[in-house]
């Protein structure tokens, strides 16, 4: 952001207080932050005794080798037991881990006790295959329990894994077993997605004849669909229910230092190859578990907690695998789509499970919303008292709209900014503790340091905007990048001395709370002033017509930058985007409603209806395609969106805005 910080231009005036009796009962109260202010790193030894350790640690943080963290580094635990068998043994073998509800709708409940016999069948599997400590394992699976089972055998031994998105190509697939190495990877014939079975095993045939995948000795298959003729290599494919049925249900985890590898997560970043993030083990559960049970206020005995992300994403690791896991928790694992076979399905499961707690996306949110009202209003869902947002910025009307017709007006709604680099949450409300905004993350947890600086690294008053930074390591920080710590170095440590650089734009307002503003990258430059695509597409959504907008600026000669809108419109208003009269006279209302909002500054210079926009499988938009779009260029790496499609859609729109 060269020559001015983020405009800082919307206003957002609503305040909901926690509700007494959640704050007055609540896990976490607001001595914690005066608790971890008075002795950060105390504080973390403290909530790392919330953990099982085979040998408790004495050091809790050694940043003598900066940026390069340990935590807990003197202590030894087996992250697995923590998630799994203590529990067990202290009593509670009969309680639900996962309700398991598949897709086309057949359902399996697995207790702690029974989770406890599969991870260590498969962890004897996974020995049988040769694997060892420090081994790679691949993980390409449907979100089916033994995706969760799989992730925990190989924690269980100490092979960290790479979970690789089911819904990602052959030859995104390839480079992440290459990078990583990995030595055995673990799939399904397919899965079920929007109704079908789709398969999974041709493209890790597929990924394995790929130069650079030789290493991979097996490849230990789930029958999930059952429906395709699977083709077979003999000595290298075998099926889970042989291997893992024939297992002794017996295995004593062993203790692995608290600095040893966990698991590799590849994201995907804006340009160059996958990153892949390492994440560690005693700092990493420490974290996600101390996260899950502060912001989520999980009470084990009573609550039924959904985080709707998929494994393959950091949230899928954080909060439904080891973060619930680890605290006890009884939760919903959902293999489909929100809209299979009708677009009411997540609220009947939410009635059906009793869903007290639920976690999701801005993305999921806006596409409630567009459905329309009606459609939850349709269900019970009477039993929800805390809901969460992950992933993107939520506009402030989508933060409404989740906390009056999902929460029926009584659930606080916390709003988590974190990365995969993060590992887990790091700037959130604390439901018992802080009165919410919409749209903004506020401020950092306990024990969490984050701030908002200008470009020389200056942090900026209150009311002004800049770049997010992290100011103190934290436990569940990224160790480095697999097998690329100067890339490590370069990207996260070199923009800022001593900051964490998380590339994200923020603002602080006049309380000193953070608003996230999205990717630096995606920050536009009109006229001299830095405009936020999140501000712009919150104004846009807050307009009845808009479900949701994807801003971008496109090289303009006058304005450096222009501001280019893409919009899907609620309702019937999308058959509207065909009559050209009405989509005019609409344009227009729409920059009016912008510039009434934000300021004549912020009025998008274009505007196109479409009815689709670009996004990753996590539900991210991705602006960098609409904005080769809008500068006419040819568009860049697509590998990692939902639907490709998508864009050509798009683009045969374009002539007729231009
Ligand atoms: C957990 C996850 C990280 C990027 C992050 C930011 C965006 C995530 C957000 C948010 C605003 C929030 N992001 N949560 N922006 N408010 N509550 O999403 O990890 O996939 O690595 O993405 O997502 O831009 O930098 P990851």
């Amino acid at each position: 952001m060269s020559n001015e910080s983020l405009a800082n231009l919307l206003k957002e005036e609503r305040r909901f207080a926690p509700p007494a009796g959640l704050a007055a009962e609540a896990n976490v109260t607001a001595a914690a932050y005066e608790q971890a202010k008075a002795d950060r790193l105390g504080f973390w030894a403290a909530q790392a005794r919330r953990l099982s350790w085979d040998t408790e640690p004495t050091q809790t943080l050694d940043w003598s080798n900066p940026p390069f963290a340990k935590w807990f580094a003197d202590g030894k635990l087996n992250v697995a037991y923590n998630c799994v068998d203590r529990h067990v043994e202290n009593g509670l073998g009969d309680r639900v881990a996962l309700h398991f509800e598949g897709e086309p709708g057949d359902t399996r409940s697995i207790t702690y006790a029974e989770l406890q016999r599969e991870v260590s069948r498969a962890a004897n599997a996974l020995t049988e295959l040769g694997v060892q400590a420090g081994d790679r394992v691949a993980i390409y699976l449907p979100m089916i329990p033994e995706a969760v089972i799989a992730m925990l055998a190989c924690a269980r031994i100490g092979a960290p894994h790479s979970v690789v998105f089911g819904g990602f190509s052959a030859d995104a697939l390839a480079t992440r077993i290459k990078d990583a190495d990995a030595r055995v990877v673990i799939t399904a014939d397919g899965g079920y997605r929007r109704g079908k079975p789709s398969p999974l095993k041709p493209a890790v045939d597929e990924a394995l004849g790929r130069p650079g995948t030789e290493n991979v000795r097996s490849v230990l298959v789930v029958r999930r669909t059952g429906q395709e003729d699977v083709a077979w290599t003999e000595g290298r494919d075998v099926w889970w229910h042989d291997l893992v049925g024939r297992q002794s249900d017996q295995h004593t985890p062993q203790a692995f230092d608290a600095e040893h590898p966990l698991f590799i997560l590849y994201t995907s970043g804006t340009t160059g190859k996958p990153k892949g993030i390492l994440h560690t083990s005693g700092g990493y559960l420490t974290q996600t578990s101390y996260t899950h049970h502060a912001v989520f206020d999980l009470k084990p005995e009573t609550d039924v907690f959904w985080c709707t992300a998929d494994v393959g994403w950091v949230t899928g690791h954080s909060y439904i695998v080891y973060g619930p896991l680890s605290n006890g928790a009884t939760e919903v694992l959902y293999e489909g789509t929100p809209d299979t076979p009708h677009q009411g399905r997540w609220w009947e499961i939410v009635q059906k499970y009793g869903v007290t707690i639920l976690y999701t996306a801005p993305t999921a949110i806006r596409a409630a919303m567009k459905w329309g009202d009606d459609i939850p209003a349709g269900f019970d869902l009477s039993s929800l008292r805390i809901l969460g947002s992950v992933g993107e910025p939520i506009n402030p009307e989508a933060w409404v709209w989740y906390r009056e017709h999902i929460g029926a007006g009584r659930t606080p709604v916390v709003d988590t900014w974190w990365q995969t680099e993060t590992g887990s949450m790091m700037i959130t409300p604390l439901p018992g503790v802080t009165e919410t905004k919409p749209g903004s993350a506020q401020v950092p947890l306990p024990g969490i340091a984050a701030t908002v600086v200008d470009d020389e690294g200056h942090e900026v008053p209150n009311g002004s905007g800049g770049y997010l930074v992290l100011t103190e390591p934290w436990p569940s920080m990224l160790r480095t990048i697999w097998g690329d710590d100067k890339r490590y170095i370069d990207t996260y440590w070199s923009r800022f001395q001593d900051r964490y650089f998380a590339g994200d734009g923020a603002k602080k307002d006049e309380d000193g709370d953070i608003w996230l503003l999205g990717r630096v990258d995606d920050v536009m430059l009109v006229s001299g002033h830095n405009i936020s695509t999140t501000e712009v597409e919150s104004a846009l959504v807050s307009h009845p017509r808009v479900a949701e907008a994807a801003v971008v600026g496109a090289t303009d000669p006058q304005t450096t930058q222009a501001i280019c809108a893409f919009v899907i419109l609620r309702g019937t208003a999308a058959d509207a985007a065909g009559d050209e009269a009405d989509e005019a006279g609409l344009v227009e209302e729409l920059r009016a409603h912008v510039g009434k909002q934000l300021g004549p500054i912020a009025k998008p210079k274009r505007i196109l209806p479409v009815a689709e926009l670009p996004k990753t499988r996590s539900g991210k938009i991705m602006r960098r395609l609409l904005r080769d779009v809008a500068e006419n260029r040819a568009l860049g790496d697509v590998t990692t969106l939902t639907d490709s499609s998508v864009m050509d859609l798009i683009q045969a729109k374009l002539p007729a805005a231009s």
